[in-house]
């Protein structure tokens, strides 16, 4: 293994010594053995969309072929490239929207499935043109989750903007051209258009990527949250703790791990079964212990305060802790490696969707028909494992820390008037937020969000991050793997608001919040963008007028590119501390860092030094502050 820090987490870094000791490979492992990736992969030069390739163009102009066997150009390699990981994020964000929106469809007063936050309900009716006056609730859940399938498929027109894009930035889409027509057409088109013989231009390529993007954020990734919330509540300010610590001796442990919120409900409700406790205990455990993983944790954390065992890069390791009877899991930053992994345990590695079957795994498919006898099926499964752990082979590290998590929008301002009510009298308004950025008390606010990536120390760079930006006063907003590599480092505590300058810490004595709010999993980085939407519009100006960036410092997977394309085009400086496989593509380069300012009032920065990253954003910060005249 290479001599480098694989982690700041000690039970990370315990469990990697034992995973040493018991003869299995982790994911750093494996990108020793991988060896040095591959140049032209990494400059994103390498193109196998037709049989004529695979081509591999030179990333250095003048050195070797410069052309693919139909002429394609570098640049032209590496934005087709680019636009089809930004169509992939985009795909797996909104069929998970669009899995949550069937569900409503399907709910009903006696099922498994119901509307559980009839305000929630109202309010996205009502965006989405759906009559609510004196109708049943479950007709108007019905109807609004057919109106919101409509945004998947429509046909004429374009996507129905939450009313929280300011007017300005709307503006900003149609005079570009990026406006979302509709979330599967947009995704569609780049696939189309970035086929053999078709789009060649780098520009226009990334248009669409933007365009799919938006849709992503202000229409997929918004729809799965805004849906969840109906079915499974709005959350709210909720304890929990965090690290692999929160698995328990001698419980049935279940690791849950995914993104739909769907399963974890049904799991989370079956868990509290008479039955299946009684039948735990039966199998001589205290009980079952349920803890999350990745976001289907983030998801459950904010709505039931379900423990969080880790994010992305711990997820073998909780099975490496020996204590694990099974990982369940449904869609998307699954490791593979989780199948034979698991078979050097006792654990059960617990495939549930027909979206993601995985060689090796016990495949139980969750049925939303009869969802809670599925998961319950699932729990059993879980439970029955118990009598075959090894207690030899069990060391769970002792590290967790507490942590506040639940903050969506919503419980944000009702945080936020607690000082309304005493300075102002207006309720349930982000004026105070606003008040706050406009007289410098707080000088900004950052996202930060995203996975883990082995090619950089596990956490640090979130975590790092995340203290730069407090220090100098800019509130943080989390969601994802970066929310819980805050939530290990303790930076989710109320207590945290000492690691504030003196402005974040006088806001979160106040308001009675720590300075780094956890709001949710990937999808529900629309809750972020609401948030800022809503304080823009508050103002009266457009998002890009705002001090607020936004971050990953450790991002891998696609949906991280759809993010990132989104945030940037909706107006917000945004942060990669992983190089992305653009850097072949000079134009490209160009135009994600520098030209896209001209279009969209943002543009990309590429830092993989988190001390470097957090200076240019607050550097940024202030010149946005200097630039608005605040
Ligand atoms: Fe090569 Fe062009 Fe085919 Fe790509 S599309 S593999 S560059 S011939
Ligand atoms: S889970 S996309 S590793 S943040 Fe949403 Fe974490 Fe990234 Fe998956």
């Amino acid at each position: 293994m290479e001599e480098k820090i694989l982690s700041i987490q000690t039970a990370q870094n315990e469990l990697l010594e034992k995973a040493k000791k018991d003869g299995v490979k982790t994911a750093w492992d494996r990108k020793v053995d991988l060896k040095a990736p591959c140049g032209f992969g990494v400059a994103g030069v390498c193109c196998r969309i037709c049989a004529m390739g695979p081509c591999r163009v030179s990333p250095v102009p003048g050195k070797g072929a410069d052309r693919g066997i139909c002429g394609a150009t570098a640049d032209v390699i590496v934005a087709r490239n680019f636009a089809r990981m930004v169509a992939g994020g985009a795909a797996a964000h909104s069929d998970h929207g669009r899995s949550i929106v069937l569900t409503l469809l399907n709910a009903s007063k006696d099922g498994d499935f119901k509307v559980k936050d009839e305000k929630k309900l109202m309010k996205v009716a009502k965006r989405l043109g759906v009559e609510t006056e004196g109708r049943d609730i479950y007709d108007i859940a019905h109807d609004t989750a057919k109106a919101g399938l409509e945004q998947f498929s429509k046909q004429i027109g374009t996507l129905t903007l939450p009313p929280t894009v300011p007017e300005k930035r709307a503006e900003v889409w149609n005079k570009l051209g990026v406006m979302p027509r509709n979330i599967d057409r947009d995704i569609v088109s780049i696939m189309h258009s970035t086929h053999i013989g078709c789009a060649a231009d780098a520009e226009s390529l990334i248009k669409m990527s933007m365009r799919a993007a938006i849709a992503d954020g202000w229409g997929g990734s918004y729809l799965a949250t805004e849906f969840s919330d109906i079915m499974f509540e709005t959350p709210k300010e909720i304890d929990t703790e965090a690290n692999l610590g929160v698995l328990q001796g001698n419980s049935v442990n279940v690791v849950l791990h995914g993104h739909e919120p769907t399963l974890s409900e049904m799991i989370i409700l079956a868990s509290e079964d008479p039955e299946l406790i009684e039948l735990a205990k039966a199998q001589g455990a205290d009980g079952i212990n349920l803890v999350g993983m990745c976001c289907t944790a983030n998801e459950a954390t904010m709505r039931h305060g379900l423990k969080l065992a880790g994010n992305f890069l711990q997820q073998e390791l909780a099975v490496v802790t020996g204590a694990v009877e099974a990982v369940v899991v449904d869609v998307q930053c699954i490791m593979p490696a989780l199948a034979q992994l698991s078979k050097n345990y006792h654990t059960k590695f617990i495939t549930t969707s027909p979206k993601a079957e995985i060689t090796g795994s016990t495949h139980i498919e969750f049925d939303e028909e009869h969802a809670y006898e599925s998961a319950k099926k699932i729990l059993k499964e879980a439970i029955m494992n118990f009598k075959n752990r090894d207690n030899s082979k069990v060391y769970i590290p002792d590290v967790k820390s507490k942590a506040v998590v639940g903050y969506s929008t919503e419980s944000i301002v009702s945080a936020l008037d607690k000082v309304t009510n005493s300075n102002i009298g207006v309720a349930g308004t982000v004026k105070p937020l606003a008040d706050c950025i406009v007289s410098g008390v707080l000088r900004g606010a950052a996202g930060v969000v995203g996975c883990n990536n082995p090619k950089t120390p596990h956490d640090n760079g979130h975590v790092e991050i995340i203290k730069n930006l407090i220090a100098n006063d800019v509130i943080v907003v989390a969601t994802g793997c970066a929310a819980q590599a805050a939530a290990k480092a303790g930076l989710l505590q109320k207590e945290a608001r000492n690691y504030a300058g003196a402005g974040l810490k006088k806001v979160c004595e106040l308001v009675d919040i720590p300075p780094v709010l956890h709001m949710g999993s990937c999808v529900d980085i629309s809750r972020i963008l609401e948030l800022v939407g809503t304080v823009a519009n508050h103002l009266g100006v457009d998002i890009s007028d705002l001090p607020v960036v936004g971050v990953a410092p450790e991002w891998m997977s696609e949906k991280a590119v759809s993010i990132g394309t989104y945030v940037v085009s909706s107006g917000i400086d945004t942060w990669l501390g992983v190089v992305p496989p653009v850097t072949g593509g000079p134009e490209v380069v160009d135009i994600l860092t520098n030209r896209m300012e001209d279009m969209v009032g943002a543009k990309f920065f590429i830092e993989t030094d988190p001390k470097k990253a957090s200076e240019q954003m607050v550097e940024r910060i202030e010149e946005k502050r200097k630039r608005i005249g605040i």
